[in-house]
């Protein structure tokens, strides 16, 4: 059964109507990614049909120039209109919850950026707004874009398959510098109550959506430590309080007696986008940086011992995840790709019926753990537990897995 046959307020006659919000960072990268993804992948007809933005004549620029054929200023526009049947949210994490769940009430599949939402509650609601859509075929899924990079797609299937043996444990950073400079300005970014929390959610939330899709544990326990090293930074009306961390660190004790720790900064001078992992089981480890992204390290511990040593496989051959469909083998891809494949799971998904993943309820499991990082960072409590709402995934959407 399609999700046409279960959502009522599906045409199947006519092309699927896209609208995004937000045309902004993420809002460029996922406006490229429909672009370009009908013409590598099979994907369902679709339209790009609206891109919502604050500021109408900026808005109208930038629809013109990502291939939208309209805009819009109000994101509510998107709620009556029967020819838009999929909203893509990119706007700032404040406004996922009001948006995402007047959406799935109106019908409508939903795709949201990370983190979910800017606290627990807010998530527990839009999951609860997800279940409920699914049941009238109307699908959700959160933009964890990393689960689509195919060396760690492949890293997955390896795990998956007992290459690594017994998984002990995984160590995680991800490193930007972007605010190293004190001199930097205040951004929403830099808000509690607009960002939620600082390099936590903004990129702790992707290396521990990560453990969990590579590891298919849960956290369990947490102990964390935060830290703002810049506590005022200009605005528009002099100095302002940055409410949020500049770098976060945490380990974990998750399911299967697995460990992992994650270390997150946006003042890791010298460091522009470095997201390393790292998984050491009994029978092997993988090594992963998302500066050579088209790179694994894989260590066979069950190789001779004078030939082990870890070996980097070129993930860039068709039958590595995703790779048919892009060049020769050997014509590397980049960060780009990954919003592609991102849109093309969901489409499958929404053509197929099969609920994709990352779901709201894998998001949700994400803010939980966040938020018990920030409980024991704020109770400085060696061991604090995460709250348990679902496993983690365990279904593969990824295509090739
Ligand atoms: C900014 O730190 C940011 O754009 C994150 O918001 C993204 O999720 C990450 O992929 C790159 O860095």
């Amino acid at each position: 059964m399609t999700s046409a046959d279960q959502n009522p307020q599906q045409d199947q006659t006519r092309p699927l109507g896209v609208a995004l919000i937000g045309y902004a960072f993420m809002g460029k990268a996922h406006s490229n990614a429909w672009r370009n993804v009908a013409s590598f992948f099979d994907v369902p007809a679709f339209e790009q049909t609206l891109l919502v933005g604050r500021d109408a004549s900026q808005v109208a620029e930038a629809a013109t120039r990502y291939g939208w054929a309209e805009s819009a200023t109000d994101w509510r526009a998107v709620l009556d209109r029967d020819d838009i049947d999929i909203v893509d949210i990119c706007a700032p994490g404040w406004m996922h919850a009001e948006i995402a769940i007047a959406a799935l009430e109106a019908g409508k599949h939903v795709l949201v950026e990370k983190p979910l939402a800017n606290t627990t509650a807010e998530a527990e609601a839009m999951t609860a707004a997800a279940a409920s859509a699914r049941t009238q075929g109307v699908q959700s899924m959160i933009g964890f874009n990393y689960r689509r990079v195919p060396a760690l797609a492949l890293a997955r299937q390896l795990i998956a398959e007992g290459r690594l043996g017994t998984i002990r444990h995984v160590r995680a950073a991800y490193l930007q510098d972007w605010l190293s400079d004190a001199e930097s300005p205040m951004t929403w970014r830099l808000r509690k109550e607009t960002a939620g929390s600082g390099a936590l959610g903004d990129i702790a939330s992707h290396a521990i959506d990560q453990i969990g899709y590579l590891t298919g544990q849960t956290v369990l326990e947490t102990s964390g430590v935060l830290k703002t090293f810049v506590t005022q930074r200009p605005g528009p009306a002099g100095l302002e309080d940055v409410t949020v961390d500049d770098a976060a660190w945490a380990t974990f004790w998750l399911t299967g007696g697995m460990g992992a720790s994650v270390e997150a900064s946006r003042v890791a001078t010298g460091q522009k986008n470095s997201l390393q992992i790292e998984v050491y089981g009994s029978g092997g480890a993988l090594t992963f940086n998302l500066e050579n992204l088209n790179e694994l390290n894989f260590l066979d511990a069950d190789a001779p011992v004078r030939e082990q040593g870890f070996r980097r496989i070129l993930v860039n051959e068709p039958q590595h995840p995703y790779l048919e469909a892009w060049w020769p083998q050997g014509h590397i891809i980049g960060w780009e790709h990954t919003f592609t494949h991102q849109i093309r799971d969901f489409l499958t998904a929404i053509s197929s019926g099969e609920a994709p993943s990352p779901s709201f309820e894998e998001g949700l499991q994400v803010q939980r753990v966040l938020a018990a990082v920030e409980e024991s960072a704020h109770n400085k409590s060696a061991i604090t537990p995460v709250h348990q709402s679902v496993m983690a995934s365990s279904a593969s959407q990824i295509q090739g897995a």
